[in-house]
């Protein structure tokens, strides 16, 4: 196999005693009475009382006599012998911050206080070769002693234990998140029968997730600074003959070097042609002076997602038509970033960058017409074919559900990336031919503070000044 220049480069550089000490200040201390995950057993914590609150909100939002059942994702084969690695569903994770598979929770309120949650799990209680093979798991005891549940058996007792309640008349209704895990679905079907009524539970839990605790905020920054760091050496290893793989390899070592297990998504590196695919992930192309290179990369820490995008010039320095469309997607992403604070509707912050990247194309002249024809036509989708931004938590596109108008507030401690973009086709025949497959987006992630906001990816630069001198070598 070919040695990787950039990393030979990176190690000669000294750069590998940088990347070690570059993100060691844990931001996310252990917290009294929590219980370190197995995943990141030195610094992610777990607080039971966060979980126990949103379970006491879910039970307050179902109707009385119904319950919620809630599981997490199954076990997928990969091929021969080999499971994809798991990871929880965030729904169930949320709810209780159990991160083992093969786990259900049952929800109702409790009797002897009603506006507080009973909790009673099934969870796998694994003994003799299993563990030699996967180790050890939680088991009903650690359910009841580290996660808050009320009671707690193992997960062959679900069936059995489901039949009885329901027969017994002890659920006028089920909210379940059944689409989640089929195994647990045929489990539930098994016990209450196919006709059964069963009711959308993520609708419920998706209300509770746009405005994050502090623990989430924690998370959600270390995933952030470790990315901004990751991303920064990717940048630096950016110039042609580079593939884009490499770029991917070094910002995964710089996120794996720093406790953040991977990517929060496939990360996208995504040079000349392959720009204007949007999920472009197959990172194989040979990157060529001349073209533009768009990143789309974040970590994932205690299950959080980071979520950034720089575009760059992959020779080191943006030729003219590159750097005009950049400019456009920078100036509409100053003004959104500029405004996005408590009580502003993020619809009007959408359309506020459509009007901006309509105007910009417009005045330079990369397209014509009136910017009022090209909005109200659906002409603008042609250049803007993805969302503003979006929240970002447990899942990098974390549900923000609409209010009762249609719309989504911004309020404070929500967590938003935000990136504009302008997506000029190479056989868009709209399009002035010179900028024809010029891409650019540029994607922040911020916090909603009480008066405005704080970008948390402020150290990775999205200046075309800063990324050019990142990239002088
Ligand atoms: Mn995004």
């Amino acid at each position: 196999m070919r040695p990787s220049a950039t990393l030979r480069r990176l190690l000669a550089a000294g750069a590998m005693a940088w990347i070690l000490a570059g993100c060691k200040e844990s931001t996310v201390g252990p917290a009294s009475g929590s219980f370190p995950t197995k995943l990141y057993p030195y610094e992610v914590t777990y607080d039971a009382a966060v979980f126990k609150q949103r379970r006491d909100a879910l039970v307050r939002d179902i109707p009385a006599g119904s319950i919620a059942l809630l599981t997490t994702n199954n076990v997928y084969l990969r091929n021969g012998d080999i499971d994809y690695e798991f990871r929880p569903a965030s729904e169930f994770y949320y709810m209780t911050g159990f991160d083992e598979p093969h786990a259900v929770a049952i929800l109702r309120p409790k009797q002897a206080s009603p506006g507080s949650s009973e909790m009673i799990m099934f969870v796998e209680d694994r003994q003799g070769t299993l563990v030699q093979w996967l180790g050890p798991v939680h088991g009903p005891e650690g359910a009841v002693q580290f996660f808050g549940a009320d009671s707690a058996f193992e997960f062959a007792s679900l069936q059995p234990y489901l039949r009885a309640m329901l027969q017994a008349g002890g659920a006028s209704s089920v909210y379940a998140n059944l689409d989640d895990n089929e195994e647990v679905r045929e489990t539930f079907v098994l016990a209450a029968g196919a006709a059964y009524p069963v009711r959308d539970v993520d609708t419920l839990i998706s209300a509770l997730r746009p405005v994050k605790v502090p623990l989430e905020i924690a998370h959600l920054r270390r995933a952030i600074e470790v990315s901004s760091q990751a991303f920064l050496e990717g940048i630096r290893s950016v110039r042609p003959g580079v593939y884009e793989y490499e770029i991917e390899a070094v910002m995964e070592f710089v996120l794996g070097l720093n406790g953040c297990p991977g990517p929060s998504f496939p990360t996208i590196v995504a040079s000349g042609p392959n720009i204007t695919t949007i999920h472009y992930i197959a990172n194989t192309r040979q990157m060529q002076a001349g073209d533009l290179v768009m990143i789309d990369f974040g970590a994932e820490y205690g299950y959080y997602a980071a979520d950034l995008t720089r575009t760059l010039p992959v020779s080191g320095a943006f030729n003219a038509a590159q750097a005009a469309i950049y400019d456009i997607v920078k100036t509409a992403h100053d003004s959104v970033i500029a405004i996005a604070a408590p009580g502003v509707n993020f619809n009007s912050l959408t359309s506020l960058s459509t009007e901006l990247l309509i105007e910009g194309l417009l005045q330079r002249g990369v397209i014509s017409g009136s910017k009022g024809s090209i909005i109200s036509s659906g002409q603008y989708r042609l250049y803007i074919p993805a969302g503003m931004g979006h929240q970002i938590g447990l899942d990098v596109h974390d549900p923000w559900p609409m209010d009762a108008s249609g719309n989504r507030v911004l309020r404070e401690n929500m967590v938003l990336a935000i990136e504009p973009h302008l997506y000029l086709n190479a056989g868009d025949l709209t399009v002035a031919p010179a900028y024809r497959g010029v891409c650019a987006r540029i994607e922040d992630d911020i916090l909603i503070t009480s008066s405005g906001c704080e970008v948390l990816s402020a150290a990775l630069p999205n200046t075309r000044a800063a990324l050019e001198q990142l990239m002088i070598r």
